[in-house]
């Protein structure tokens, strides 16, 4: 079982994926934590994601899809969460391809539904540094036209469910239950 969980930004793939690794024993990869871990370490690819991240772009798909082939090659066949990856068309075929090489492949996709509105109210009240008003309003153009692409992707592939986002972390929680299991 390999699960992604898809989103918009601030839309609560994070506080989902918390709950979801306990009950259903997945790894937890976030590429947003990876690159946050990245940038607390000072590296090469931390120096260079930090600005992209505070624009509220997207890091790029090789630099993305390095740091995740690595870790799936270590993991050989542990079931994983994926947070907040993929987030382009290119990164979910790069996805398959590195899962299909293992005989493998993502089992559900839950998608978490949230108004626009909502989630710019949850980010300001973060205050992460990438959740300035400018950064969140790209943030939100970005996913439009480079993520929710990512919707038809798997809905072709018969993989989709949709949440609905919007509750208390546990209502939420309990309708991603019912797609799981
Ligand atoms: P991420 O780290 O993935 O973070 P996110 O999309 O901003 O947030 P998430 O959806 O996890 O929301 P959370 O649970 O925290 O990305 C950060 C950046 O990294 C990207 O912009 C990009 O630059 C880069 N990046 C990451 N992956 C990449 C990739 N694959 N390719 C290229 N670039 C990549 O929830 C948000 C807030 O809402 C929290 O404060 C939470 O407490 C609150 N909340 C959650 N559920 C709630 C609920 N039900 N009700 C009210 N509030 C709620």
């Amino acid at each position: 079982m390999h699960v992604v969980i898809l989103g918009a930004p601030g839309s609560g793939k994070g506080t989902q994926s918390a709950k979801m690794i306990e009950k259903y024993n997945l790894h937890h990869l976030s590429t947003g934590d990876m690159l946050r871990a990245e940038i607390e370490a000072g590296s090469e690819l931390g120096l260079a994601a930090k600005s992209i991240m505070e624009q509220g772009n997207l890091v790029s798909d090789d630099i993305i899809l390095g740091m995740v082939a690595n870790k799936i090659n270590a993991l050989g066949s542990t079931a994983v969460l994926f947070d907040g990856f993929p987030r382009t068309v290119a990164q979910a075929e790069g996805l398959d391809k590195l899962l299909a090489d293992l005989d493998q492949s993502v089992s559900h996709v839950i998608q978490l539904d949230v108004p626009f509105d909502e989630i710019t109210e949850r980010m300001l009240a973060r205050g992460r540094a990438d959740d300035s008003e400018d950064s969140i309003r790209n943030r939100l153009q970005v996913f439009s036209n480079q993520t929710a692409p990512l919707i038809d992707y798997y809905e072709a592939q018969d993989k989709l469910f949709k949440v609905d986002g919007l509750g208390s972390v546990d209502e939420i929680y309990q309708r991603v239950q019912e797609v799981l299991g």
